[in-house]
């Protein structure tokens, strides 16, 4: 437990921080659960240690294994409930719509704004710890679980699984700048022990017209990715939907009642859906205004090589903000809505 007391005494000394780590693990909650464990071996040292380790977090919370929303409940709720913006731990059952009769299609047919439209969600194996609980032959043995999963898709799902392990440097950096792969340069993540045993078990999948892929071992034990160029949002959602389902057959996914689907990030819990396009706006994004203009539309903007990255030219990544409080539809509708609203707001600037 000497981690742990280390641990503690950096959040608790330190008096700039602005994380929600910082703002809910009062002492007495510390108290509380510092001698608590989860069946997977988890600890709250699992959970706290990279909110710790960067105080300049936002959230610095990971969940160190599914039944740590459990055990460490007392600092996750809270911290749950702050990020999400919601007032209590709650979430609607999954609901991804009437696929049949979504009610929108492409949302930019001239091709003027939107370069590509992705919608991805994280999955957890119900009976694997999150990366701070897992050992090499764990990693190992839920690739090949997962991988096996993946090889049974067929028709326009089937693909192939590529480990990162063994990966030629040419193939690895041709796949990156396609924005298709992953890598172990988040100082966050690599401090939760996200990247522990790199490369091994982690690896990409993905089918003939690289328009849905599967990470393996990224942050997330599974994420289910659907990509194309345009705005064809019913199109990448409903082969999204597609690919869950078919998973769904043979594999287990880690899930509460409360909170949704659950992932190592509190911050990514319920549908865990992200809906995003790349889009063309250098006017709106150049007005003071747009962090405001995004927010009120319930959007998040980012630059176009990820989450902390900086805007190119003027094409911004623009997503849902909320994933938790609501449905998978519901997610898609209100990114599609605000997408919208700000190709509107573009074409009058
Ligand atoms: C942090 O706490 O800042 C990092 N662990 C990343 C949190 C996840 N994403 C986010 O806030 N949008």
């Amino acid at each position: 437990m000497a981690d742990l007391a280390e641990l503690w005494e950096k959040v608790s000394s330190n008096k700039d921080s602005k994380s929600l780590l910082k703002k809910h693990l009062t002492k007495e909650v510390y108290e509380k659960l510092k001698d608590k464990k989860t069946k997977f071996g988890g600890t709250l040292a699992d959970c706290i240690r990279s909110g710790a380790k960067n105080l300049d977090s936002g959230v610095g919370v990971y969940a160190s294994d599914p039944e740590a929303y459990t055990v460490f409940q007392d600092l996750l709720g809270p911290v749950i409930l702050d990020y999400h913006k919601i007032t209590e731990l709650k979430h609607p059952a999954c609901d991804f719509g009437d696929l049949s009769n979504l009610g929108f299609g492409d949302f930019d047919p001239s091709g003027d704004w939107i370069v590509s439209t992705r919608v991805r969600v994280g999955r957890s194996h119900a009976s694997f710890g999150f990366p701070p609980t897992l050992n090499k032959e764990q990693r190992v043995e839920m690739q090949r679980v997962t991988q096996g999963a993946l090889e049974g898709l067929t028709g326009e799902l089937k693909g192939k699984y590529y480990p990162l392990e063994g990966m030629t440097p040419d193939v690895q950096k041709q796949l990156t700048e396609d924005h298709f792969l992953f890598n172990d340069s988040d100082r966050f993540l690599k401090a939760a022990s996200g990247y522990d045993d790199w490369p091994t078990g982690r690896g990409i999948f993905f089918n003939d017209n690289k328009t849905f892929l599967v990470w393996v071992n990224e942050e997330d034990h599974i994420r289910i990715i659907s990509m194309q160029k345009g705005g064809d949002l019913a199109a990448v959602y409903k082969r999204l939907v597609g690919g869950i389902k078919e998973l769904e057959k043979k594999l287990e996914f880690a899930r509460l009642p409360n909170l949704g689907y659950l992932t190592f990030c509190p911050s990514n819990l319920g549908t865990t859906l992200r809906a995003s396009v790349h889009i063309k706006i250098p006017k709106v994004a150049k007005k003071p205004e747009f962090k405001e203009i995004c927010d009120k539309l319930n959007l998040q903007a980012r630059g176009i090589h990820g989450e902390h990255t900086e805007s190119v030219g003027g094409v911004y990544d623009i997503s849902n903000k909320r994933r938790m409080g609501l449905s998978e539809i519901e997610a898609i509708q209100e990114m599609r809505k605000g997408v919208e609203e700000i190709i509107k707001l573009e074409k009058a600037a």
